[in-house]
């Protein structure tokens, strides 16, 4: 595949080239990836804003008993479209759409993506998904039936209206996120297989590209079935036709089974970008090679296979044959097994490294602490009868905000802090980024925690009101998730700063050693001045020499692999 071998100038003169191009044309109907990559971004953490201010509004009307902030109709539609809006606009989008854009061919040595116009149609879908999904609160109020959507609440018509129109916006956002995501995991598949640089051979990839490559294709095996789903509850709601309506002869279990077959492997596609993530940070910030990067990457296939096997482990409480649910429980477990393989490759590799505390550093360790303790209480649940007794409380809120805020989100910032400076060319105030960091952490921690033992003393999960002897613990958590919000605005400062008058930053500001750090920060149009040629794997300190250069300058290295 030949790269556009144009000049390694910066984004704007990249865009020099086009220079009558209109705004628009440049900035938003860009068929560059690192355009397209860049406005997931900024889309992304637009709904990330708007539904963490609807968590906001639902933690003040929780922060004591019989508060009437908002109205019990309300809170639970908040809750839906928060819980929704964090997987589908925000953490998916933006680990997939933002990074896999921006960084995957950058990474891999190629000029862009395999089918720049699908990768520009793929983006379009997306801020139309969240809009709609949004618009519910315009007709008569929004779903609120929990992100899950589960039949028969989902599918019931409100008291005096024809239709339930919330519900309808949401199944309607969810079905055009999921063709945004399709497309681009069709694209992603073909680029990284195909366009990958000489010399790049599969063991040569960065873990980073290994996670996206097992991430697409969790996506293209199973946002079908949801797709499935979707468009059975629409027909249910607007016509009648009863598939999960048990009076009727459908199966309401039905839901769930085609629901979780998706969203179970959207856990990992949620949280394995984001060990690709975390896998680039740990060795550059400890100054060695990845511990066990076959271990890394073949786990990363394993969770993928096993993810599509273990979905039922949401159903317990709904009803599975017993027999069924000691299989699910078992191979729930089984799933832990490669995680911790990655785990411990991490740790291994800071084990008497030159650990630099970076921030970059600073938030995959936070992704690793966080995530492990998410895992952990994940394994719990897998045990049938733990999860009858806390999967209806806040046990299970607290299990899945460490898994997804302190796993995918903090390996999300991990990565916003290492490539910033690739990204925008400007780098970020340090001592800010780490004052992030910690405000983050701690007060994720103190937010999150005490929601194990609420869970555990009996607060059940989704209620706008609860009984009085968890006030002041609720109260507790609510002060904490302010601070936990306002955490953010530290960032939001950080990188206004940083774009208005930050320091330059160099193409290569914390020695990485994969090709993206090879181009100017931000690249040019097209990525790369020379094609490279790969000559050994990304990890590899041990090698000062450049492993990359002309293609012409073939090392004996080379040779002996080829
Ligand atoms: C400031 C940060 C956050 C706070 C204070 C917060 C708070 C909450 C609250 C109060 C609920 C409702 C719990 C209930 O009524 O049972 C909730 C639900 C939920 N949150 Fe968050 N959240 C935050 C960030 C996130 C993030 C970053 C994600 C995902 C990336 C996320 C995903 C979810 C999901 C999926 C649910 C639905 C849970 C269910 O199925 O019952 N949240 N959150
Ligand atoms: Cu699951």
């Amino acid at each position: 595949m030949s790269t556009a071998a144009v000049g390694v100038g910066s984004h704007h003169d990249a865009h020099a080239h086009g220079g009558s191009q209109s705004w628009i044309k440049r900035n938003i109907l860009s068929t560059d990836h690192k355009v397209i990559g860049l406005n997931y971004m900024y889309t992304g953490i637009f709904f990330f804003i708007i539904a963490g201010l609807f968590a906001e509004v639902m933690r003040l009307n929780l922060a004591q008993p019989g508060s009437k902030v908002v109205s019990p109709d309300v809170y639970n539609q908040l809750s839906t479209i928060h819980g929704s809006a964090m997987i589908f606009l925000f953490t998916i989008p933006m680990l997939v759409g933002g990074f896999g854009n921006f960084l995957m061919p950058l990474m891999i040595g190629a000029g862009d993506v395999a089918f720049p116009k699908l990768n520009l149609a793929s983006y379009l879908f997306f801020p139309p998904a969240g809009i709609i999904l949004f618009a519910g609160f315009l007709f008569g109020g929004a779903a609120q039936a929990g992100w899950t959507s589960y039949a028969p609440i989902s599918t019931q018509t409100p008291l005096g209206m024809t239709h339930d129109y919330g519900q309808i916006c949401w199944l309607l956002g969810v079905i055009l996120a999921g063709v945004s995501s399709t497309m681009t995991a069709i694209n992603f598949l073909v680029t990284i297989i195909n366009m990958r640089a000489k010399g790049m051979s599969f063991h040569r990839m960065p873990l980073f590209i290994w996670a996206m490559l097992v991430t697409v294709i969790l996506t293209l095996a199973v946002t079908p079935a949801l797709a499935g789903a979707l468009t059975l509850q629409l027909l249910q709601i607007i016509f009648g036709i009863p598939f999960f309506d048990w009076r009727k002869g459908g199966n309401v279990l039905l839901w769930q089974h085609m629901f979780w077959f998706y969203s179970h492997p959207a856990v990992y596609i949620m949280i394995l970008p984001g060990m690709g993530i975390v896998s680039e940070i740990i060795p550059i910030f400890s100054r060695k090679p990845i511990f066990g990067y076959k271990a890394i990457a073949y786990s990363s296939a394993a969770i993928g296979l096993l993810a599509f096997l273990v979905w039922a482990h949401h159903m317990f409480t709904s009803g599975v044959q017993s027999w069924l649910e000691i299989y699910f429980m078992i191979a729930t477990m089984i799933i832990a097994v490669p995680t911790g393989i990655k785990v411990f490759s991490w740790v291994a590799t800071l084990f008497e490294g030159n650990v630099v505390l970076d921030a970059p550093l600073l938030f995959a360790l936070g992704f690793v602490s966080t995530f492990t303790v998410g895992g952990i209480t994940g394994i719990f649940l897998a045990s049938v009868p733990v999860d009858l007794q806390e999967h209806g409380s806040y046990f299970l809120v607290a299990h899945l905000h460490y898994v997804l805020f302190g796993g995918s989100v903090f390996a999300i910032f991990a990565g916003i802090y290492m490539w910033w400076p690739k990204m925008t060319g400007k780098m970020l105030n340090e001592k800010l980024s780490k004052l992030h960091f910690w405000l983050m952490f701690i007060s994720f921690n103190v937010t999150f925690m005490p929601m194990h033992v609420i869970g555990l003393l009996g607060m059940p999960r989704r209620v706008a009101d609860y009984d009085p002897q968890f006030g002041s613990w609720n109260l507790f958590i609510s002060f904490a998730a302010f601070v936990l919000g306002a955490s953010f605005l530290v960032f939001f400062y950080n990188a206004a700063v940083s774009l208005a008058r930050g320091q330059k930053a160099p193409a290569n500001p914390w020695g990485g050693r994969s090709l993206e750090w090879t181009v100017p920060s931000p690249p040019g149009h097209g990525n790369i001045a020379v094609e490279p040629y790969v000559t050994a794997g990304p990890y590899e300190f041990n090698h000062p020499a450049a492993w990359f250069g002309p293609s012409e300058s073939k090392s004996a290295d080379e040779a002996h692999h080829a």
